[in-house]
């Protein structure tokens, strides 16, 4: 890193000028951190940011902003990077601002239950600041650790409890953003009732950073949850899955509800050493979590067990006995995305109505078999909210680039389908630029021109994360 005080002499012309303007502005042009700061989890765009900025407060971004402004400098807002949508890639001379200098926890108030952060604290550091106030922060996925408060924000993240807690939206009462024209808007100040027209905050809220950089976020704490059991069972196939979800959730209550196939297990066991899960190998399987309150909710959750069991939908199962045993369980569901990303897949993040969804996988699994067989497909996903992860795994002997271009034929026919169902081509991992081109499978015409007059109100000189979501 470099500071105002050290050699500015590799730094071009530009980035001189802004450290001249902003002498206090942490800086750097170190090559590792221009690739590191350059790129998000998709792996094959090539990173190219001219430097990396890092910014430690709202007034030092909003006089990054202004400079910017002034000079039609594009700026990239980068959090932990663990988006798959390439959102935070710069890739064409962006100048990218990293919130990684702002993770402090500005305060907590116990009778509002809100605690306000700086978009750099982690997710996981935002649960740990929960449980510190006897709390509970129920936003969680498997990247909690490097994903970041402001990220998950700008993507509206989910995760798997959006079942019983809702997505990132749900939980953010208060947002400070910087305007693509240097502007500070202070969002909803914690409040719960507000009815006095339109709520900014809901526009800023998976907006990609192509409106503004959100600085500081006031989340809503919840009471804990009471201790929770997890079940993994075998199934017989897609087609049942329905019914064990309804009758689970008729049970008891129900904080996920998760899916994926054999060939997923496969790659977990083969990844991290595990032994099967289940002494039955089965077609897929579904992992749900549910809140255990009293002895009475594992009894009914065990009687649903034996109702899909007898009819037939269920091969074979397992209930957790202690929290660390609900960990092993939950591994073979969260270490998928993980496992295979030395296959460099080719990714799908879509949702339809949860009635529809396990004909809507079966119809697309089709699909795709007899477009392309000689892919080897992996689906798992949050099938409780309606959403499906499609991963392609790349053969070993293609190259990532020949692998990608390749792979890229499947997207028509996948959103075409998504389409046919009035689905979402990005159902949490956001647009970015991955999804852009075929935005018009999930929004109309109408929708996308009200984006751009959005976006040019914002962002008037189009320096927010240009190139992304449209
Ligand atoms: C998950 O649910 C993540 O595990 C990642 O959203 C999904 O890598 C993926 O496709
Ligand atoms: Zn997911």
């Amino acid at each position: 890193m470099t500071t105002s005080s050290q050699s500015k002499s590799n730094f071009n012309t530009r980035v001189k000028d802004l450290q001249n303007q902003l002498p206090d502005l942490l800086i750097s042009e170190d090559v590792d951190d221009l690739k590191n700061y350059g790129r998000d989890w998709t792996r094959f765009i090539e990173p190219k940011p001219c430097a990396v900025v890092f910014p430690r407060s709202t007034e030092e971004v909003q006089s990054l902003v202004r400079w910017a402004k002034d000079k039609q400098q594009a700026l990239v807002p980068s959090g932990g990077r663990t988006g798959l949508s390439g959102g935070a890639v710069a890739a064409d001379g962006e100048l990218v601002v990293s919130l990684d200098k702002m993770r402090n926890i500005i305060s907590f108030n116990a009778d509002d239950r809100l605690l306000h952060v700086q978009a750099g604290v982690t997710t996981a550091a935002v649960h740990a600041a929960a449980v510190e106030q006897g709390l509970f922060y129920p936003v969680d996925f498997a990247s909690s650790g490097s994903s970041q408060i402001g990220g998950n924000v700008a993507t509206n993240a989910g995760g798997i409890r959006v079942l019983r807690y809702g997505l990132t939206r749900e939980q953010v009462r208060g947002l400070t953003v910087v305007t693509g024209t240097g502007e500070r808007l202070d969002l909803n100040q914690g409040l719960i009732k507000n009815a006095t027209g339109y709520d900014l905050r809901h526009l800023m809220i998976g907006s990609e950073g192509t409106l503004g950089i959100i600085t500081e976020v006031t989340l809503a704490l919840v009471s804990p949850p009471p201790p929770l059991g997890v079940m993994l069972l075998g199934l017989t196939g897609i087609g049942d899955i329905m019914p064990v979800f309804n009758a689970c959730r008729h049970a008891g209550r129900l904080t996920a509800f998760e899916f994926f196939t054999q060939a997923c297990v496969e790659q977990v066991c083969a990844a991290h050493g595990l032994k099967a899960p289940l002494d039955e190998v089965c077609d897929c399987y579904v992992l749900l979590e549910f809140e255990q309150a009293t002895e009475a909710d594992e009894a009914q959750m065990l009687a649903a067990f034996e109702q899909v069991l007898e009819a037939g939908y269920v091969i074979d199962g397992v209930l957790s006995q202690s929290d660390s045993q609900a960990e092993e369980l939950w591994r073979y569901r969260e270490w998928i995305s993980e496992s295979i990303s030395h296959r460099t897949p080719y990714k799908n993040d879509v949702s339809v109505r949860i009635a529809q969804v396990t004909e809507f996988l079966q119809s697309l699994d089709q699909l795709v078999t007899e477009h392309y067989p000689e892919f080897e497909v992996l689906w798992y996903g949050h099938i409780g909210d309606g959403n499906l992860h499609m991963n392609v795994l790349r053969p070993e002997a293609m190259s990532v680039h020949d692998f990608h271009s390749h792979s890229e034929r499947l997207t028509d026919v996948v959103y075409g389908e998504v389409a046919r169902y009035k689905g979402s081509i990005s159902a949490e991992h956001g647009v970015g630029i991955l999804k852009k081109d075929w935005l018009h499978h999930s929004r109309s015409d109408a929708e996308r021109a009200l984006f751009m007059h959005i976006k040019q109100v914002f962002d008037p000189s189009g320096i927010m994360n240009p190139g992304k979501v449209i």
